[in-house]
């Protein structure tokens, strides 16, 4: 069975109470557990993870080598800035979904910029929690055609 690792960033805790009118009305737990169902249904496995520390997501990416088959990462602010999870992303060579709520294209400027976009599969931004779920099927379809022998079917 797949593993995914999936990563939240710096504040990603605070969602479904603070600044609904971004980042919607769903809780953190909430969009866990919504990953947790589709998980299911697709047949793989999904442990999630949010840290508001740096070295704390970096520490997450490299665990995930050996044990996880690719990561799925909102990295909040740390998109713009990190290029600690840019290199710990590359350096575990682990296919890597980048996801956002918003869509940081049409945001400030300095959101425009994200320091792991060039090390990751793709990036799925705009969709508020729906980001999370397409980024899943993203990675599970990717990680299915490149290994078959990974598919339940
Ligand atoms: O749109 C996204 O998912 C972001 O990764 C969210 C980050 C932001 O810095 C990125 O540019 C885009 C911010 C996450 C903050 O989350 C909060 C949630 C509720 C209340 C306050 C902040």
């Amino acid at each position: 069975m797949l593993h995914i690792q999936v990563i939240h960033g710096p504040n990603l805790n605070l969602l479904g109470l603070r600044e609904p009118e971004i980042y919607g009305s769903q809780t953190l737990e909430g969009i866990n557990q919504a990953l947790q169902n589709s998980a299911q249904q697709l047949g793989v496995a999904v442990d999630c993870f949010q840290s508001n520390s740096e070295g704390a997501l970096v520490d997450c990416i490299q665990a995930a080598w050996g044990g996880k088959d690719g990561i799925l990462i909102n990295p909040g602010a740390y998109t713009h800035t990190s290029i600690a999870l840019r290199d710990a992303i590359a350096a575990v060579g682990l296919p890597t979904v980048e996801v956002h709520l918003s869509n940081i294209h049409r945001r400030e400027p300095f959101r425009h910029q994200s320091y792991l976009a060039p090390v990751a599969l793709g990036q799925i931004c705009g969709f508020g929690a729906q980001s999370y779920q397409l980024g899943l099927q993203a990675l599970v379809q990717y990680l299915r055609s490149a290994d078959p022998a990974s598919s339940p079917r």
